[in-house]
């Protein structure tokens, strides 16, 4: 039985949540990142396709997007009500099928191989659904294997339905650039680049060998198989977070211990919920500090016996704070849990 996966995206997912909550901000450039102010330092985690029409982009700086559109409406990010979107939409997901591969906030694979129903049937009741529960629209792309998957649910954001057959390799992967490989980040971006590959196309002409050699047997026979639109990687439908943290940069160095403190309590909230939300206990916590000169120190502690209860990982995290000399003004502060197990009695 040939292989059916359906990949699917969330539109402009943090801004499309805010412009739900607030009707008045559809059809408005809408900035979510940071602390929302632009003139802080934070960065854009996602614009409205309205903002996005200015220029701005996600990881660009907030600065610089007010700088691009300074009637744009600037929102801190509100992740709580963004993962528990989230949920939502992948309870829709797991109803249609339970072999679903989480992959992040926003998008997940899924394995629509057995189901006997048309793929536009099944992409539709997803559409519907993740509509009726969460009011968001989301692309959906449906292809022989993850790869090509990926890649159609991003040719027609938003809103967007896309297949891709293998007769379509040539006339639509071929001319994307190499970044748009499931599996291809910077770094090998860049090698290829100084090879003279540029898009997906260039890639299928370079012989395995020579990818092989540059890249090693097992990545550069999987970029020549790419290129070619082959990918045999399964879905992974269980998944454990290597770890959970929440970093937060201030608007300005604090020196106040009580701020510190204040915001590390805060930060613990917020890992403590996602940890619970997961349905997993922590072994090691660990906090960063990072100083106005950029110097950047990190310190773990290890729970006697795994939890996932508010007060231990707090007390956790005021003992390594205790293990930092504040001798200079913060900048940023993060805490990030580590080493998980499952909560079985849950
Ligand atoms: P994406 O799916 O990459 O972006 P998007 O959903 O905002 O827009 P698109 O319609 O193009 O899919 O990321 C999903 C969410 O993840 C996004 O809403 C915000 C968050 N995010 C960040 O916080 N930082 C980032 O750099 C990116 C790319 C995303
Ligand atoms: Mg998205």
């Amino acid at each position: 039985m040939s292989r059916r996966i359906l990949h699917m995206d969330m539109d402009a997912f943090f801004a499309a949540v805010e412009q739900r909550r607030r009707p008045e901000l559809i059809g408005k450039p809408v900035v979510v990142g940071g602390m929302g102010d632009p003139s802080s330092r934070g960065v854009v985690a996602t614009a409205s396709y309205e903002a996005r029409v200015f220029g701005i982009h996600s990881a660009m700086p907030l600065k610089i997007a007010y700088k691009l559109n300074p009637q744009a409406v600037f929102l801190p990010a509100d992740f709580e009500t963004y993962e528990e979107e989230s949920r939502k939409v992948k309870k829709v997901l797991r109803n249609i099928s339970p072999l679903m591969e989480d992959v992040g906030i926003d998008e997940a694979f899924l394995d629509i191989s057995a189901i006997s129903r048309s793929s536009l049937e099944i992409g539709k009741e997803i559409k519907e659904n993740v509509m009726a529960v969460t009011g968001l629209t989301c692309s959906i792309g449906i292809g022989p294997n993850k790869l090509l998957a990926k890649i159609a649910s991003d040719m027609k954001k938003p809103d967007g339905y896309t297949v891709i057959e293998e007769d379509d390799i040539e006339d639509i992967l071929w001319p994307l650039p190499v970044r748009k490989l499931l599996g291809v980040g910077p770094k090998t971006e860049t090698v290829l680049k100084d090879m003279g590959v540029e898009i997906i196309g260039d890639l299928a002409k370079v012989t395995p060998e020579i990818l092989s050699l540059r890249f090693g047997p097992s990545h550069g026979n999987f970029l020549y198989r790419a290129a070619c639109g082959l990918d045999e990687r399964p879905i992974v439908t269980f998944w454990e977070p290597k770890s959970i943290s929440r970093e937060r940069t201030f608007p300005r160095d604090i020196g106040h211990w009580q701020t510190i403190a204040t915001v590390l309590a805060a930060l613990t909230k917020e890992v403590v919920l996602e940890l619970r939300q997961e349905k997993m206990i922590v072994k090691t916590i660990t906090i960063k500090v990072r100083f106005s000169d950029f110097q950047t120190v990190t310190r773990s502690k290890s729970l006697e016996e795994a939890s996932d209860v508010e007060t231990d990982i707090r007390r956790a995290v005021f003992a390594c704070l205790q293990r930092v000399e504040l001798v200079k003004k913060v900048r940023l502060l993060g805490v990030r849990l580590s080493r998980f197990e499952k909560h079985f009695s849950l």
